[in-house]
């Protein structure tokens, strides 16, 4: 039977966590185009994040990236972020965007190098203290571009060295969160370059690490639903990085190139019990707006999470399983795509109206005038932008 009742529930629930960094100004290795009204620090990025919260009522978080977010009192920043309504989240290390790191970070030939990109790694810990966040995600750009460049081992081993000092600085239920990459910027190897990867070095450092699964670092065709259901089983799913690719890392609205995928990898998590009350499965958009204007961008990323989360939800759980059981390869599928055929919009604006909000967050936050009010305010100043 299909539970109508139930899923909404669980979509009132469902929590999807911003970047802040969605918010500033960002483009290719080409051209950075600014847009007017962008945020000049991190106070004015929490400001915005808080608008999508305000229209969707699904994203009362924002992520940090540290140095881009850095500031000098950060219990002042969650002061800031409560008072509109919202809260810090994960906190995004930055060890790519040194000189000192061209030949990588915690895996860079010379010890010193390692040791300044621990110390960056500790002081987010340090940071996380101060905001009371639960996550430390690590993305490393670390790799090589010619064979015989470096070791490809010793770098494993100097990853996991580094990987186990910050895990060990860890307290209560903070987590490691360990992120991978196919490739980009190293074009050889990369040291941390698919799930694989992560979940052996996160095995290795204990039950509070955990993989993220970014949805723009596979090799295209990749099966991402399979992985997901590989890690959910292993109790291993720290995390989701959500964005679309076409053809690389592409970092555009998630559910915008492939929807049915988003579908695919949301049933997963929906039929292992990821989304039940308790989960501890952070689910974050990771995505830049370049030629698109970013606030409404956000809100349009939320909604088609929640629309593929809904068609999840949806699913004939009890008729699927009969079909599998059966064998019945046809009916099973059928089961399947019946609830990804599914028009899930009135569903979701009926549960927008019953949490008091508009059935329509991108119409209403055009008329609410916000964006022709940060385009007079924010003037001066320097725009926020992940300076490449
Ligand atoms: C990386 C990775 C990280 C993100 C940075 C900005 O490619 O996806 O998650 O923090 O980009
Ligand atoms: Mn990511």
């Amino acid at each position: 039977m299909i539970d109508r009742a139930g899923a909404k529930q669980v979509l009132r629930r469902q929590r999807i966590e911003l970047p802040s960094w969605a918010f500033g100004n960002s483009g290719t290795r080409f051209k950075v185009f600014a847009q007017a009204g962008v945020p000049r620090d991190p106070y004015e990025k929490i400001a915005d994040a808080a608008q999508v919260h305000a229209f969707t009522g699904a994203a009362p978080t924002v992520a940090l990236h540290i140095p881009w977010d850095r500031v000098d009192d950060y219990r002042q920043l969650v002061a800031s972020a409560t008072e509109l309504g919202i809260g810090l989240g994960t906190i995004n290390a930055n060890v790519f965007q040194d000189d000192d790191y061209k030949l990588g970070s915690v895996t860079n030939p010379d010890p010193a190098v390692r040791r300044k990109a621990v110390r960056h790694l500790l002081d987010c810990v340090d940071v996380m203290d101060q905001t009371g966040s639960r996550d430390l995600k690590l993305w490393f750009a670390d790799g090589t571009n010619y064979p015989g460049q470096d070791s490809i081992r010793a770098r494993q081993d100097r990853l996991a060295e580094a990987l186990s000092t910050v895990y060990e600085r860890l307290s209560g239920g903070q987590r490691l969160i360990l992120e991978y990459k196919l490739f980009e910027p190293a074009f050889y190897t990369t040291d941390v370059p698919d799930w694989g990867t992560s979940y052996a070095h996160c095995l290795q450092l204990g039950d509070r690490a955990k993989v993220c699964v970014d949805t723009g670092h596979h090799a295209p065709g990749t099966n991402i639903e399979f992985i997901v259901a590989f890690l959910l089983r292993a109790d291993k799913l720290g995390a989701f990085d959500f964005n679309s690719r076409f053809y690389a890392d592409d970092d555009l609205m998630v559910g915008a190139a492939d929807p049915f995928q988003l579908f695919r990898i949301l049933f997963e998590v929906v039929s292992a019990g990821g989304l039940d009350a308790g989960t501890e499965i952070a689910f974050m958009l990771d995505q830049c707006h370049n030629i698109e204007p970013k606030i409404p961008a956000q809100i349009r990323s939320v909604m088609n999470v929640q629309e593929a989360t809904a068609k999840a939800l949806l699913v004939d759980a009890e008729a699927l399983a009969a079909a599998q059981s059966a064998g019945d390869v046809l009916g099973a599928n059928a089961v399947l795509m019946d609830a990804y055929n599914t028009d899930v919009r009135p569903l979701l604006a009926e549960l927008r109206v019953a949490q008091g909000l508009d059935p329509d967050p991108m119409a209403a936050y055009a008329r609410s005038g916000y964006a022709q009010r940060i385009v007079a305010d924010r003037v001066g100043g320097t725009q926020a932008g992940w300076n490449a």
